[in-house]
């Protein structure tokens, strides 16, 4: 049997997932860059060609190409492959033409991963065999086993956009603020790509305070919606009595919001999210209620580093755009006594932002200490409201957060942009903030 001729384009964690899932096929392996960081550990593979540095190719003969989410679909390689009418596909694409267990799928802008976890935690509680990947790390071609009952993946929308839309268990638009304009063009874009997902939803769940997420046009699927206000009949969403706070569905009570270990209103909604979307699977009560108590933060969300002479220091280094940011600072900002202000660790990449919304932020902020490629366009918004200071990069950046904070006050790093501009990626970024803020004498 001939064997099919595969391009992948890019070879970071998704290429490497697609090379070890396509050992049957003739693969070529494409980068666009001189250096792929990952280019060392490529996968062994019986009939593997790997190229780097490429900025044109001819394709003539190739049978599909799968392209890399961080590859944009106008890169003059896939504008190459397009010209030889050639089938393109995602490593989305190809993880569900080999699922055979349901699949539910979390976006948004903000609170993916966290709401990815919660969905496969709730699961896990309840007794079923649960595999959880995609955008949140572990590549979704990764995790395919037969062992599984039922898959739950963060999609970005890099991955909607390029993804042929397959039947879904359930899926969820968390919320849409601006982000990734530079790949999409405009906000209506890139909602409309998150929004892709519910087209072949039996469960379609969007986020009542977020226009945004509702669907349009026509969905196969029963709708249903999460908030933080009391719902309707079949929703998700919190009621208060004279006691206590709920979550609950409709008029029903599940558990009270204070077993939810997770800080701020944001988890709230994302664990509202996580419930709606499992709207049609048989949840215990004690399976939402051990979830909730026994969550844990992500790494590099308003993680907690350390106290140092009465200031508290977090790494949210996940916060790579402005609603982020914003969340993160008005999760934290409740946790501070009267006097007690942030210092706002930002900059990087800001990826064609309107960082102006920052402005709204001003009241709780002791200072902004700013860095990186964009540190001049938050300057411009936040000068003249509050105390800024540019680091010349993000270990100095600590050293002046030190001087300014003072007890009561914590140092938050929440750079609204992105890392690429000055590290790997948000892990390293987290990372390296993380070990500057332990050496700090105590
Ligand atoms: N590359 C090119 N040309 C380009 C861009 C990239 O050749 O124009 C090459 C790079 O040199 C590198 C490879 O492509 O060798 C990287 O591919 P990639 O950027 O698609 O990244 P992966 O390593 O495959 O990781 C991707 C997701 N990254 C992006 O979408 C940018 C990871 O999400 C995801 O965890 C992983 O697949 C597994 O599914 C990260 C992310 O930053 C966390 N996502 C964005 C976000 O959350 O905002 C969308
Ligand atoms: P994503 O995978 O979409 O980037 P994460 O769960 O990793 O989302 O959270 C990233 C950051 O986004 C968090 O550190 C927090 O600051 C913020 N965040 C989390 N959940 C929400 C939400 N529901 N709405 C707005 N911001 C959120």
């Amino acid at each position: 049997m001939t064997k099919l001729r595969t391009t992948i384009i890019g070879m970071g964690l998704t290429g490497q997932s697609c090379i070890r899932h396509l050992q049957n096929d003739e693969l070529m392996v494409l980068d666009t860059r001189n250096n792929p960081a990952l280019i060392s550990g490529l996968p062994a593979h019986p009939a593997l060609s790997a190229h780097i540095g490429v900025k044109t190719w001819d394709f003539r003969g190739v049978d599909r190409v799968v392209v890399s989410p961080g590859v944009a679909l106008n890169d003059s390689l896939v504008l190459a492959a397009r010209r030889y009418d050639i089938r393109l596909s995602s490593d989305i694409d190809l993880f569900f033409d080999a699922a055979r267990a349901p699949v539910f799928a979390i976006t948004g802008t903000n609170g993916k991963s966290t709401a990815t976890a919660m969905t496969g935690d709730l699961l896990k509680a309840a007794g079923y065999r649960v595999a959880v990947g995609g955008n949140i790390g572990d590549a979704a071609l990764d995790l395919l086993s037969t062992e599984v009952d039922y898959y739950v993946l963060e999609l970005s929308s890099f991955q909607i956009e390029r993804l042929d839309i397959r039947p879904l268990a359930g899926a969820v638009v968390l919320n849409v603020t601006e982000d990734h304009i530079d790949r999409h063009g405009s906000m209506d874009t890139y909602a409309a790509t998150k929004r892709r997902l519910f087209k072949r939803s039996a469960v379609v769940v969007f986020n009542r305070e977020d226009p945004l997420t509702r669907p349009v046009g026509c969905v196969s699927g029963r709708v249903t919606s999460f908030g933080l206000d009391a719902p309707s009949a079949g929703s998700w969403g919190i009621r208060r009595d004279q006691r206590e706070t709920w979550f609950v569905r409709g008029d029903a009570r599940c558990i009270p919001v204070r077993s939810l270990t997770l800080p701020g209103l944001h988890n709230q909604e994302n664990f509202l999210s996580a419930c709606a979307v499992l709207d049609d699977v048989s949840l215990p009560a004690e399976a939402l209620h051990h979830t909730a108590s026994t969550l844990k933060a992500l790494p590099h969300r308003c993680e907690f580093v350390r106290e140092r002479r009465g200031v508290r220091w977090y790494n949210d280094s996940k916060a790579t755009n402005v609603g982020a940011t914003i969340a993160a600072v008005n999760g934290l900002a409740p946790t501070l006594g009267k006097s007690g202000r942030i210092v706002l660790l930002a900059g990087g990449d800001g990826k064609g932002a309107d960082f102006s919304p920052l402005v709204g932020l001003v009241p709780m902020l002791r200072g902004v200490i700013l860095y990186g490629r964009d540190a001049s366009r938050i300057d411009k918004v936040v000068n003249g409201h509050v105390a800024t200071r540019h680091a010349d990069d993000l270990e100095t950046a600590v050293q002046d957060a030190a001087k300014i904070a003072i007890s009561g006050d914590c140092v938050l790093l929440a750079p609204a942009c992105a890392s690429l501009d000055m590290f790997a990626n948000y892990g390293e970024r987290g990372r390296r903030f993380v070990a500057e803020v332990e050496t700090l004498p105590a």
